[in-house]
């Protein structure tokens, strides 16, 4: 089947540039998406937007460009439930990803067991209404009981105006809970931003990705300069919870597209000593996709 793109949608950058900055080995980029392609993988039919396609070859060649050793790539939400291109990714990648995935309820434990098989380590729920319509609590709950067996963990994606009303929910989940893009504070208001800061300190299950500058910025591209003091900030006061990554091919972006060698600078700048580095781009993300981790993911 052919899809065509929503109008606008802005397609990856097809030229990154080379960045100075240099991951360690064992690097990995903990926060990325393929999509399609459509022909082979068909967009779900009840998918909010149609991406251009950006397939598993073009993700696996940003990761070698880039320097990094390892991906997760994480379900979006034009595939739905349908995690075949997902799987299809982390097969063809092997020990290098690993994925976190979108199921709904029945699914069986011999699928669940399929997903962990390839790499899967994780289910993603979206909170962001333009992207899913919300549903209950007992519907999150009832997911995370049935992936416990295999000792997978809880991506949330929110919207800063989404913590208070769901906080009781988000903190019930007795497994590592790892939140998307800071849950996207809106950068002119710091003082907002409290309160993500304290649902980190009195929750030490609760992870953070410190990536994504590109979706939250007003001052913009390429320093993105309101952006990173946030960044900084979750960095420096839980340096054992932060993850980042790219989020290639970057869904939804109107405004601009970011090159990807640039966002990579940027690392330096939000974890500015070598050890902060190491834990944000592998000491954390190795323990929690490829090691095994108690509850609050040590
Ligand atoms: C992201 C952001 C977005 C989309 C998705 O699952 C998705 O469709 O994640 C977005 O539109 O903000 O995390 O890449």
């Amino acid at each position: 089947m052919t899809f065509t793109p929503d109008a606008g949608w802005l397609p990856y950058h097809p030229s990154p540039s080379k960045p100075a900055y240099t991951p360690p080995p064992g690097a990995v980029d903990a926060h990325c998406h393929v999509f399609g392609p459509g022909d082979a993988f068909p967009y779900a039919p009840e998918r909010k937007y149609t991406p251009t396609d950006a397939g598993k070859s073009d993700l696996f060649a940003l990761r070698d460009f880039l320097g990094f050793d390892r991906q997760v790539i994480v379900q979006a939400t034009c595939h739905g439930a349908d995690n075949a291109a997902l799987v299809d990714a982390l097969r063809a990648a092997g020990d290098r990803a690993r994925g976190v995935a979108t199921i709904r309820p029945g699914v069986s434990r011999a699928e669940l067991a399929d997903l962990h098989d390839a790499g899967v380590r994780g289910i993603r729920f979206n909170f962001v209404r333009r992207l899913v319509d919300p549903k209950p609590a007992a519907y999150y709950r009832e997911l995370v009981d049935r992936v416990a067996e295999f000792g997978w963990h809880v991506v949330i994606y929110f919207e800063a105006a989404d913590l208070a009303p769901n906080r009781d929910l988000f903190t019930s989940f007795p497994c590592p809970v790892v939140v998307d893009h800071m849950g996207r504070p809106d950068v002119t208001k710091p003082a907002e931003f409290d309160l993500f800061l304290r649902f980190m300190a009195e929750h030490d299950n609760v992870w953070s990705k410190v990536g994504c500058p590109e979706r939250l910025t007003v001052s913009g591209p390429p320093e993105y300069a309101d952006v990173l003091p946030f960044a900084r900030t979750v960095v420096e006061r839980f340096p054992d919870r932060v993850l980042w990554g790219t989020d290639w091919p970057h869904p939804n972006m109107k405004s601009h597209m970011p090159d990807d060698g640039l966002l990579l600078d940027l690392v330096p700048r939000i974890a500015p000593s070598e050890e902060s580095r190491h834990k944000l781009l592998v000491d954390n993300p190795t323990r929690l996709y490829w090691g095994h981790v108690d509850r609050v993911g040590r």
